[in-house]
């Protein structure tokens, strides 16, 4: 059979691959140079077969009984064996799956490790499984932001960057940046006679190019990690206009005070609620109005800072006390103290449960002004407000086709835009060739640090690191 070409294989490590509790099934992983070897002493086939773990490129499942090193039975198990390279690592590979039991996963783990398999670090499995060249890094970190996506949204995000992502946004940039360099070093080697290959106002306009498309993706991640960690939505508007009970119907749960005293709400309270696959992190707020007193205005300057936080603002009004007017002019104030520009704002005209008070010019106004009618009291007019935060949520989602979720991604583009931005002003100041050129080699490391082309030990420590154990 033909084989692809073997990879080489590191020290044998194994690991649970399920959590540390009591299950129907529990998996335990094995990898390395002695997996095989490992596992062809510790299995015995049922019904005194012979062991066959010859190579095929198709994974084997067999099934029989695990073995401890004095030829007790441990457990009745199913193990899958994958080959060198047709695995997940990249090397030989064995999944044990055994009864749920943390005894059975631990004396079966034991008798691996007493056959000269050690256990695995964080992330160790991924680890290698980059280092073989079955993933780039940040596919290897969508694996466990697949692992934690507690959302539809989360996981189809971190399925779109398992699948290469903005990949070939960064393969345009690296390529890009290679020309840049290029072009330098020629100009660099030909320096002796006096030529100028690139004229330098076209190698400024390639950085700023590239500088663009840099800053399109990064401009990207605020988003990106809003819908992978809960978009964040501030409750605001004057006290005792019914934030808090807002708060408590939108999370169906009596989290905040609600009291007919104004100013109940002294600090911001936030709490996540997953809605229609979205997560979102809803904060109620002290609201914001002027006040002398100092606890209350440190809850103020709270309510200002969740503002500029928030993608969407709910605006919460008591339409008893508040005519649309005052709530327009309410929101220019409140513009002037924080810009609320690109921020989504649904008006909510709340306390909506006593319509007679109202004018017929008001109700009229409130509809005209966009307002979403509720009675939070009466946990009437939150379905409406919930659509309407879905539908902000879903248009930005498919307006958006690459989406940055990934912190440590945004900083190394970060670095990147700042080495060209070095390289742009030694080239505006009349630096030499030779000084532009390493300003664009360390904009290429960095970009490098993204997908892994560049690594050094810290790097691939910091990132595998967060991966839980077995991964
Ligand atoms: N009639 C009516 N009363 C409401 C409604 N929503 C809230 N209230 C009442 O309004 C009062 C203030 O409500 P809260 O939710 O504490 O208002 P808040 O905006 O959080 O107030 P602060 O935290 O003090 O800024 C309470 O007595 C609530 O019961 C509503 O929809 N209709
Ligand atoms: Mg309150």
């Amino acid at each position: 059979m033909e084989r692809a070409k073997s990879i080489r294989q590191l020290e044998t490590i194994c690991a649970p691959a399920t959590g540390n509790v009591a299950s129907a099934i529990g998996v335990i992983r094995l990898t390395g140079e002695n997996a095989i070897n490992i596992f062809k002493q510790i299995y015995r086939p049922l019904r005194g077969k012979k062991i066959d773990v010859k190579f095929s490129k198709k994974p084997k499942v067999k099934h029989g009984n695990i073995i401890d090193l004095n030829n007790r039975v441990i457990d009745e198990v199913v193990c899958t064996i994958f080959h060198n390279p047709y695995s997940y690592t990249g090397e030989d590979l064995v999944e044990i799956s055994h009864h749920g039991s943390i005894y059975i996963q631990q004396e079966i783990l034991k008798t691996i490790v007493a056959l000269g398999a050690r256990m695995a670090k964080n992330g160790e499995f991924s680890q290698r499984a980059f280092l073989n060249g079955k993933m780039n890094l940040s596919q290897a970190e969508a694996v466990a932001d697949l692992i934690h996506s507690r959302t539809a949204v989360a996981h189809e995000l971190a399925l779109k960057q398992l699948k290469g992502g903005y990949q070939k946004a960064l393969t345009i940039l690296r390529k890009d940046l290679v020309d840049l360099q290029t072009q330098l070093v020629l100009e660099l080697d030909f320096s002796e006679e006096d030529v100028e290959f690139a004229h330098r106002s076209q190698l400024k306009t390639s950085m700023t190019n590239i500088e663009n498309a840099l800053n399109r993706l990064m401009n990207s991640f605020d988003m990106g990690n809003a819908f992978k960690n809960g978009i964040p939505i501030a409750i605001i508007g004057k006290p005792n206009a019914g934030k808090s009970t807002l708060f408590n119907a939108i999370l169906n749960d009596e989290r905040a005070i609600v009291s007919p005293i104004s100013g109940t709400t002294r600090d911001t309270i936030e709490e996540m609620v997953n809605l229609h696959g979205i997560e979102y992190r809803f904060i109620d707020t002290a609201g914001v109005r002027e006040s002398q007193d100092v606890i209350e205005q440190e809850g103020i300057s709270r309510s200002y800072k969740s503002i500029e936080k928030s993608n969407i603002i709910l605006y919460v009004c008591d339409v008893q006390e508040m005519i649309p007017e005052e709530a327009q002019y309410d929101l220019i104030q409140i513009d002037k103290e924080v810009s609320l520009k690109g921020k989504k704002i649904i008006i909510v005209a709340n306390k909506y449960d006593n319509e007679e008070s109202l004018l017929p010019s008001e109700d009229r106004d409130w509809q005209t002004m966009g307002a979403v009618k509720a009675s939070a009291k009466n946990k009437e007019g939150i379905e409406e407000i919930i659509n309407r935060i879905t539908i902000i949520s879903q248009r930005n989602l498919q307006s958006s086709n690459i989406l940055m979720t990934n912190v440590r991604h945004y900083e190394a583009m970060q670095r990147t835009c700042q080495a060209l931005k070095t390289a742009k002003e030694n080239l505006q100041t009349g630096m030499p060739t030779d000084i532009i050129a390493i300003d664009i080699q360390e904009a290429l490391h960095y970009l490098g640090e993204i997908t892994g082309e560049v690594t050094t030990e810290e790097l691939l420590g910091n990132v595998f690191s967060k991966f839980c154990i077995g991964k």
